[in-house]
């Protein structure tokens, strides 16, 4: 059965990405790790400038979610996907709307009068990406915008919500909107863990979330850093997954199953807590890896449009891993045109 218009609702931070191609002795004149997703401090602030003027930075949309959001609308038929978050009113915004459109994702965007568009600046080196945030206006999302009549209707009118974790730094009432949204309605909420630093830092509001996680999706690191946060004593990928999928769940009626991707390595699945499925990814040759930068968004989009076409787990994990396999091959988190098909 075709699922329904609009059937996906995503929700965070819309961001441009400036990316380009560095070096040691800018990661450190920065104090960036290689690999590695953190909000800026004051200190960061020069770095956009510096990518745009000195390392031929190029421009490309992004934000975790709103690029799960664009792979997702590229595997399903039209006007399936709707995305939420803030920008700007700016020339950025402009190009994120042009991004948007060209892969036929429908916005709502909140528009900040002030703030300017928020903006991630990529370095990259080797198959290392290090990414630094400036929230800008996507950190004045607020539960106004979402509950607001046109687009309460949309969140009223999708059956799946997909919500990415560096929401968690922005605006936790709305994620909890959506989230008992779905709980009331038996309909999903799917949940990125998003980067190492959500488990460690905003622990208080992701495990208020927790409970209506239907299904979690992160990589190895962020497993081990929610592992660690959390106490749990190990640093084995299939017991974490195994913990994530048993915690306390809000909505009963579906069993909470934990997705965590290891780059080239095999992708770990627990359904409930019990037992451990293994996935192999995709084989790519080396050679044809251009930028990772994305893989895990891609992923999940690939993954939530196999559940939003009511495919079987195994099935939906196999299209996260065809999707991943192609976004590796483009610069940023893009997907190729002409559109190739599953
Ligand atoms: C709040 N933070 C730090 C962020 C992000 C983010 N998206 C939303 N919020 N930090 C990096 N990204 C995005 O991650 C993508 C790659 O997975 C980047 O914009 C990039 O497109």
């Amino acid at each position: 059965m075709a699922p329904k218009e609009y059937a996906l609702l995503c929700l965070e931070n819309p961001l441009l990405d400036i990316q380009a191609q560095g070096n040691a002795a800018l990661l450190e004149k920065y104090g960036l790790k290689p690999n590695d997703a953190i909000l800026a401090e004051e200190k960061h602030k020069g770095i956009y400038e510096d990518l745009l003027n000195n390392y031929s930075a190029k421009l490309i949309a992004g934000g975790g979610a709103q690029n799960t959001a664009r792979g997702a609308q590229y595997m399903l038929p039209p006007n399936s996907v709707v995305f939420l978050g803030g920008v700007g009113d700016d020339k950025y915004a402009a190009i994120l709307h042009d991004a948007v459109k060209a892969a036929g994702l429908r916005v709502e965007y909140r528009v900040d009068k002030v703030q300017p568009t928020g903006r991630c600046g990529v370095v990259i080196t080797d198959h290392n990406r290090s990414m630094c945030t400036d929230l800008g206006a996507a950190n004045h999302y607020d539960l106004e915008h979402l509950k607001s009549p046109e687009v309460w209707k949309l969140v009223e009118g999708a059956t799946h919500y997909f919500v990415g974790g560096y929401h968690l730094t922005v605006c936790p009432p709305a994620i909890q909107a959506l989230a008992e949204e779905a709980a009331k309605n038996d309909k999903v909420f799917v949940f990125s863990l998003s980067a190492p630093f959500i488990p460690q830092f905003f622990k208080d509001p992701l495990d208020a979330s927790a409970p209506y996680w239907d299904y979690v999706i992160g990589n190895e690191t962020e497993a081990l850093a929610y592992a660690e946060s959390h106490g749990l004593e190990t640093k084995d990928i299939k017991e974490i997954a195994k913990a994530l999928a048993a915690l306390p769940k809000k909505n009963t009626k579906r069993e909470r199953v934990a997705i965590i991707t290891q780059g080239t390595d095999p992708t770990i699945v627990s359904v409930g807590g019990k037992d451990v499925q293994v996935f192999e990814v995709h084989p790519i040759e080396k050679s044809l890896i251009n930028d990772t930068t994305g893989a895990g968004d891609a992923f999940a989009a690939g993954f939530t449009a196999g559940l939003v076409a009511g495919e079987s787990l195994a099935r939906c994990i196999d299209q996260g891993q065809w999707l991943a396999k192609l976004s590796i091959q483009e610069l940023g988190p893009s997907f190729p045109f002409p559109k190739q098909t599953y």
